[in-house]
């Protein structure tokens, strides 16, 4: 992002600020008035596994992962109600946006947070043991309501994770685009240059997408290195779906 004036960063109000209303009150912290930022996007997510492992790569292979990967995806907070399971991911731009809303959301922990700021959003969150089949704690997982993104490299693969260009209004796209010129199909983990039953047209010619995605997909289907993962680019494409995972 070259102008600093629109830097973007993703928020997601996580399935455990849903389940105690918290929302609004998040909102609120996060408003024009407290934060000097604006809406660039928004949308309510049902994540899936695929979302969910990419968006919390860095973390694969820690004690913490697979739990988080169920806390995302609103198993832990509803796990006999699926339909109530959901994320609100925003995309909010302005000045310093990602400073300015960490600052907002607090110390990852909420026991941190509630000691060294209190008052942040993140205090009102929760700390809960993971315990083996056996009930041995082996790890716990941080409740802490909101993700915000930590850097504007961060924010850019997040973003670019959760929306499609067309999410965001054209005058508040932070990051190129291109006109796609080759159809795109996604199923089961693969890509496909023809529709397969079950599968999901991910892109088709005259389609605008982020470019950093049509590179990667060129590589991929000529089988070189790709930027970014497969899953990386299909997951906006599946938001939402029931096909294609
Ligand atoms: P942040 O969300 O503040 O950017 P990250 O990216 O280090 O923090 O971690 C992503 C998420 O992983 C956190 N929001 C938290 O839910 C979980 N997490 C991070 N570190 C730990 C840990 N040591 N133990 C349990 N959960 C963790």
């Amino acid at each position: 992002m070259e102008n600093r004036d629109l830097e973007q960063t993703l928020v997601l109000i996580k399935p455990d600020a849903l389940k105690n209303s918290l929302t609004g009150y998040v909102l609120s912290q996060l408003s024009e008035f407290h934060s000097g930022l604006r809406f660039a996007a928004a949308k309510i997510v049902h994540v899936n596994r695929m979302l969910a492992e990419e968006h919390y790569a860095e973390h694969l292979g820690k004690p913490f992962y697979p739990p988080l990967l169920d806390y995302i995806m609103g198993l832990e907070h509803y796990p006999t109600e699926p339909q109530k399971r959901r994320v609100i991911a925003l995309v909010y731009q302005g000045p310093d946006a990602v400073q300015k809303i960490r600052d907002l959301v607090g110390p990852t922990n909420p026991l941190v947070a509630r000691e060294k700021k209190p008052g942040c959003i993140r205090s009102l969150g929760t700390l809960v043991p993971v315990k083996d089949a056996t009930g041995k704690v082996i790890s716990e997982r941080m409740d802490n309501l909101i993700h915000a993104s930590a850097t504007p490299p961060e924010a850019e693969r997040e973003i670019k994770l959760w929306f499609k260009p067309n999410d965001v209004p054209p005058l508040m796209q932070g990051y190129a685009t291109a006109v796609c010129d080759a159809l795109y199909y996604f199923k089961a983990g693969q890509l496909f240059d023809t529709f397969e039953p079950g599968g999901v047209c991910l892109l088709a010619p005259g389609d605008i997408a982020w470019t950093s995605d049509l590179e990667a997909l060129r590589a991929l289907r000529a089988g070189q290195p790709a930027a970014c993962t497969l899953g990386a680019v299909a997951a906006k494409y599946l938001i939402n779906e029931q096909r294609g995972e």
